[in-house]
């Protein structure tokens, strides 16, 4: 008794000190078994079952931002509020990071106890339309309807209405529903369905050996990133507009690929490289971004600093990726 209240005494006051350079923050805890996220087809039909669950779990869930709508909505509203914020400058890696963070969180108080798994779309890319997470019974459901709609009739998600599009709730000129329009192939140009050419091996090979971090960033949200987006999503889809693409729950399997491909980056040269980050904000005038920026969560979570993002094993992170 007495030796275990004095262990409790000293793991406390370690804590208070390592605390202390973090004020007004949690105590750390250190990272010693990092949970390791994988790839959705890797993932047993037990865990892709309770993902899921969880994933629908969210859309009976009042908000945390004081909306009238569910938790599951929240994720798109404050994507598209601060969408000029988290886009088009170096903050979209960190404040992505951070959000599929608040989003696996949110899985879990949904009973899922798993991590949040990526879409390797990279691997995928010579055929994007067989891709395992398009899957009707072990993935989130295929094109939507060739109809001005384009609303899913496939898959556990078909009978979802995401109340938001592009930060506004829903009217009558929007799809009524969870609406994606995969853009078609045309292989007499040599054009894969879904831009799968603009994921290729090739191309990610090119990205990955910049070593400039925000031409890094660029090249990867510019290019692959937002070939996905359009290519899922089409001109009409959740995905597609950008703004309230997290409407679509492969939205953040696509962004733990791109998460994925920025920590692998990172590995690459771990000592210069973990907190590598600067290039202009996109805030008129093209302000240098820094480590101490702030990353606004609206409420949904608490805005933290850039800092606290850019470690996957460090700060409140303590993840890894498979490969
Ligand atoms: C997906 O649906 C859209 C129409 O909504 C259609 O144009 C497209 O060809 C379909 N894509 C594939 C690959 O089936
Ligand atoms: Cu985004």
């Amino acid at each position: 008794m007495k030796a275990l209240s004095a262990i409790t005494l000293v793991s406390v006051s370690l804590q208070a000190v390592l605390a202390l350079p973090q004020a007004g923050l949690s105590p750390r805890q250190t990272c010693s078994s990092p949970k390791v996220r994988k790839e959705w087809s890797k993932a047993t039909q037990a865990e892709q079952s309770s993902y899921i669950q969880a994933a629908l779990c969210l859309a009976t869930k009042p908000s945390k931002i004081g909306l009238k709508t569910t938790l599951y909505d929240d994720f798109g509203y404050i994507h598209a509020l601060l969408f000029g914020q988290i886009h088009d400058q170096p903050s979209f890696f960190p404040w992505h990071r951070y959000f599929l963070d608040v989003y696996e969180k949110a899985l879990h108080d949904c009973g899922y106890s798993g991590t949040i798994m990526y879409w390797d779309w990279v691997a995928d890319s010579a055929a994007p339309a067989k891709a395992k997470v398009f899957d009707t019974v072990r993935g989130f459901g295929t094109n939507g309807t060739n109809t001005r709609e384009h609303c899913l009739v496939d898959g556990p998600f078909k009978d979802l209405r995401p109340a938001y599009w592009n930060g506004e709730p829903r009217n009558e000129f929007n799809p009524p529903c969870l609406a994606r329009a995969w853009e078609p192939g045309y292989p007499e140009f040599g054009v894969i369905e879904m831009y799968g050419e603009s994921y290729s091996p090739p191309v990610l090979e090119r990205i990955n050996a910049i070593e400039d971090f925000d031409e890094f960033r660029r090249d990867l949200e510019g290019g692959p990133h937002a070939a996905i987006h359009g290519g899922v999503g089409g001109r009409d889809g959740d995905m597609g507009l950008q703004s309230s693409s997290p409407n679509d729950p492969l939205f953040f399997l696509h962004h733990a690929q791109v998460d994925r491909l920025w920590w692998r980056w990172q590995q690459q040269d771990a000592p210069r490289r973990t907190f590598m980050y600067y290039g202009p904000k996109q805030d008129g005038v093209g302000t240098p971004a820094t480590l101490d920026d702030i990353l606004p969560m609206a409420k949904l979570a608490a805005d933290l600093k850039v800092r606290e993002f850019m470690d996957t094993k460090g700060g409140p992170l303590c993840y890894t990726y498979d490969s």
